[in-house]
């Protein structure tokens, strides 16, 4: 309880729970907090969905959510969204249910190794003390170190960077009494971590800027104080502004314009484009990283890891300098539309259209795959709020953190990562029909939680098309990768959604699509778009 309401001081406005009886007294604890309005509770059956989830909040507030799971195989539900909270810098707080020390090791019911568990990826491992055994004001200090780790505080040697914590829980019979009622906590708001000291570069060198995942706007602000051009993934959030490369890829492989850079400052995790990834392996020129998730970006081996940059003012730039600017941002041909004659759709027209539908109050969230490779190729810049789990670009939780981000949008920010976070728009995941089944139990809302703004837009090629361009496809029998890597699938995706009570569109054609993706969202929406293989 001092914990919960621990937390809740330092920051966390929001409890993802899932079922258990070794967890009850936190469950109860957090569900009568939530009935006072101290802290909002969703509620989540499969523990890998509840991490998922959190991390969707998690992202989209710039504050930790808590998720708290019962004791055995349910806390390893939580180990896929642990890793890539780590991996992209995302706060997130796992409480797990534990036997009491004398019951473990011993061949207890559902008891297994549970301290330290999610090391290396948690920030922290804590294995608490037994309530009752210990002060409670202990359980305030550690909500209180919970939560500025998460957020980046000095934990394991990775100053500055959010990321996974752990608070192992062990809990002795009996394990719940009656609550006080009312049972109130002050909400207080997260600390902001101290910003990291910032390197200060010269403006000089032929620089580019390359912005990948979870750069966000600081990227194209650095590009703009350097006067630099500015090569931004389309999962970066710095992808708009004058200093844009257009068609970067293409450019990238110019190599009578590549190999004139002295030097490179990366923000974020790019991870779409085998250019970026030659460029950042590159020991001709000095590469500057700026850091987001916990581990360090160092492909050349010999990558400077920064905090933050600083342009040095002074020294105009040149005509050199706009020459360099003007050589990558001059006009790409426009691209070919991607709508058949008919109206039938392909990626890139996907992409455009729900591109275009996105306004500055919605959020965009990529499913990992063939799409967002697509929109990284096709489409212009255009500041907005995109997300994507890039840190390790799993096919897993791609719903759940979607509408994790969508309850984030609902209550506004907590005012850390997205000061500008707007209003409370519409949440659109864009996914592949593969990501989208691999995560088919993130549907199950609960039917007395508030219901997100959501649009989950999926496109239906019939399996895992990605697969249809590995090298391997030029010597291997065709019915062996279908089987293996194609995974053919035809489940019917109209009575999935209405079996858990989506709204559900069919989009063939671009006014269809324009249709299904205007339409009033008032609860979550499944619209599936079918493309050829
Ligand atoms: C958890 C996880 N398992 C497996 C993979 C490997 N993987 C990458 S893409 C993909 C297929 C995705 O298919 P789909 O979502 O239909 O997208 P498409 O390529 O067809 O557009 C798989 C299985 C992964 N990235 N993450
Ligand atoms: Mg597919």
């Amino acid at each position: 309880m001092r914990l919960l309401t621990g937390l809740i001081a330092h920051g966390v406005r929001d409890i993802v729970l899932s079922p258990g009886s070794r967890s009850q007294a936190l469950a109860l604890a957090a569900v009568a907090l939530a009935r006072s309005e101290s802290v909002r509770v969703h509620v989540r059956i499969d523990e890998r969905v509840a991490g998922f989830t959190a991390l969707g909040l998690g992202r989209g507030s710039g504050a930790p959510a808590a998720v708290v799971c019962t004791s055995g195989t349910a806390a390893a539900g939580y180990l896929p969204a642990a890793m890539e909270a780590f991996h992209a810098g995302v706060p997130l707080i796992l409480l797990t249910a534990d036997r009491p020390p004398e019951l473990r090791g011993v061949g207890a019911n559902q008891a297994t190794i549970q301290p330290g568990m999610y090391r290396p990826w948690a920030r922290s491992s804590i294995d608490a003390p037994v309530p009752g055994e210990a002060d409670p004001a202990l359980f305030e200090t550690l909500a209180a170190e919970a939560v500025a780790v998460a957020l980046g505080a000095p934990g394991e040697g990775l100053d500055g960077v959010a990321g996974p914590v752990h608070l192992n829980l062990p809990l002795r019979e009996p394990l719940s009494g009656p609550m006080p009622d009312p049972l109130r906590a002050a909400p207080g708001s997260a600390p902001r971590p101290a910003p990291g000291a910032a390197l200060r570069v010269r403006r000089g060198p032929r620089t580019l800027v390359v912005a990948g995942a979870d750069a966000g706007p600081e990227a194209e602000r650095i590009a703009r104080a350097g006067g630099w051009p500015l090569v931004a993934e389309i999962v970066s959030g710095s992808r708009f502004g004058a200093h844009v490369v257009p068609a970067y890829r293409e450019r990238l492989r110019d190599t009578a314009l590549a190999d004139r850079i002295e030097r490179v400052i990366v923000f974020g995790h790019p991870t779409l484009s085998r250019e970026v990834a030659a460029l950042l392996r590159r020991t001709d020129l000095e590469v500057i990283a700026v850091r987001r998730g916990g581990e360090r970006l160092n492909l050349s081996g010999a990558a400077t890891d920064a905090r933050a940059i600083e342009v040095e003012t002074g020294a105009e730039s040149g005509a050199d300098a706009e020459a360099w600017l003007a050589a990558w941002t001059r006009p790409d041909a426009p691209c070919a539309d991607g709508a058949g004659a008919d109206g039938a759709l392909d990626r890139a027209a996907l992409v455009r259209a729900v591109w275009a539908a996105t306004g500055s109050d919605d959020r965009l969230v990529f499913g990992s795959s063939r799409i967002v490779r697509v929109a990284d190729q096709v489409l212009p810049g255009r500041d907005m709020h995109v997300h994507a789990n890039r840190g390790l670009a799993g096919i897993d939780g791609t719903i759940a953190t979607g509408i994790g981000i969508a309850l984030a949008a609902a209550t506004g920010s907590a005012g850390l990562a997205d000061e500008d976070a707007g209003g409370v728009g519409v949440t659109r995941v864009l996914l592949g029909d593969l990501s989208l089944l691999h995560d088919v139990g993130s549907l199950l809302l609960p039917g007395d939680e508030a219901v997100p703004r959501l649009q989950v837009v999926v496109g239906n090629d019939g399996g895992g098309t990605i697969f249809d361009g590995l090298e391997v496809a030029g010597t291997a029998a065709a019915e062996d990768l279908d089987r293996a890597f194609y995974t053919p699938q035809s489940v019917a995706l109209a009575p999935l959604a209405a079996a858990y009570g989506w709204t559900y569109a069919r989009a063939a054609t671009r006014d269809e699509l324009q249709r299904a993706l205007s339409a009033e969202v008032g609860g979550p929406q499944l619209i599936e778009v079918p493309l050829a293989r």
